[in-house]
């Protein structure tokens, strides 16, 4: 049987998490480097719009979106364990923590990028999108592509006023995850799940394998360090999660972090969705951004983008809690008080979002 493809490189923050995914779940796969020709050829005729990764499943359907990847091979081999955690808090904790590593961890990892190693990441993307030319054609090729990526910094919040924050933030979670590695192989436990391979997505392709922040994590968070090598080599499991569905309190300062950072931007962007859907047909396509939102990290605030995707990471975290039984909601309720955010559980959002035609859309 004809096996996955992946579409994607080794620079590329969501490529690291479908790519530890494939790894950990044992299948077949090709991973085929995008390429100018693949984004031509392939890519942009398929999906639409130049993104990656992409997946080709065996029958040559093609998938975009890293969750929407892994719910496909998921569907498709039915493997056990599953990669989404048996109980239903640990499966609640996980969605959180997948909102967590694609829609917040990507603030650090872009300031890192872009503010220390900028030179040597066009290098890296002109030597992925033309592999066959010379060095000095492939940093032309680099740079054009690569201050598309760059130019996003700014409405991410990453400016002079918050880098200090960003970067006390970030090594304080570095700490943080520090800590709860000294007590479990993985981030619920002895198992890698959906949760782990989000949190490579940052970890892997920006934090640990880009020069700069590179060095700061194994130097100041060996264990984090060895931690992500580990995930992104294919996670090999130590032993179940907690039959009880409890959750590891080493993941609270973690927990703390996102509620504190995070929830409010979510919150703001929810506002702005909504008038976004006073004047917005049914069933349209959204935009890629609302508009602006503050944001604050470690006291340091500025204005950032209201990026639409994060509200459909949002939407799959609050369909994990309310699919919750009344018991379970308490335990999770109990959990979001300590983690400082009794907010999120009266958290709407107006409408529903579905993915269409590899674009986020109101369902
Ligand atoms: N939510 C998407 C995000 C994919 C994504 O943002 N990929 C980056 C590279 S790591 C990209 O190609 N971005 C292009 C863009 O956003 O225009 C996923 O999980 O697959």
């Amino acid at each position: 049987m004809p096996g996955y493809t992946l579409y994607g490189a080794e620079v590329s923050y969501f490529t690291g998490k479908a790519r530890a995914y494939l790894r950990w779940r044992s299948v077949d796969f090709d991973e085929v480097l995008s390429t100018r020709e693949v984004f031509r050829d392939i890519i942009l005729p398929k999906v639409g719009w130049p993104v990656i990764p992409v997946a080709a499943m065996p029958d040559g359907e093609i998938v975009q979106d890293t969750a929407d990847i892994i719910a496909h091979v998921e569907a498709r081999e039915p493997l056990k364990p599953s990669v989404q955690p048996e109980g239903p808090l640990q499966r609640f904790v996980g969605e959180l923590l997948h909102l967590y590593a694609d829609e917040w961890l990507v603030i650090p990892a872009m300031h890192y990028r872009w503010t220390y190693c900028e030179e040597w990441a066009y290098a890296e993307f002109g030597a992925l999108s033309a592999p066959d030319v010379s060095p000095a054609e492939q940093l032309e090729i680099g740079r054009a592509m690569g201050q598309m990526f760059r130019g996003m910094t700014p409405m991410l919040g990453v400016t002079p006023e918050t880098i200090p924050g960003i970067e006390a933030s970030y090594e304080a979670f570095l700490a943080d995850f520090s800590r709860h590695l000294e007590a479990h192989p993985f981030l619920l436990g002895g198992r890698a799940t959906l949760a782990d391979f989000a949190f490579i997505g940052p970890l892997y392709a920006h934090l640990l394998r880009d020069p700069y922040p590179g060095e700061l994590m194994r130097r100041i968070a060996p264990r984090v360090a060895e931690w992500t090598a580990r995930t992104h080599a294919g996670a090999k499991d130590v032993s179940p999660l907690p039959a009880d569905d409890s959750v590891p309190e080493t993941l609270l300062p973690i927990l703390q972090r996102q509620m504190r950072e995070q929830l409010p931007a979510l919150q703001a962007t929810i506002a702005l969705f909504a008038s976004w859907l006073e004047s917005a047909a049914p069933g349209a396509d959204l935009p890629r951004g609302f508009g602006m939102i503050p944001i604050s990290i470690e006291g340091r605030t500025a204005e950032a983008a209201a990026r639409a995707f994060p509200l459909y990471r949002l939407q799959g975290a609050l369909d994990a809690y309310a699919a919750l039984d009344p018991a379970t909601k308490a335990r999770a309720d109990a959990l979001l008080s300590e983690a400082g955010s009794e907010v999120f559980t009266s958290l709407r959002l107006p409408a529903r979002l579905t993915r269409r035609n590899y674009r986020l859309a109101l369902a």
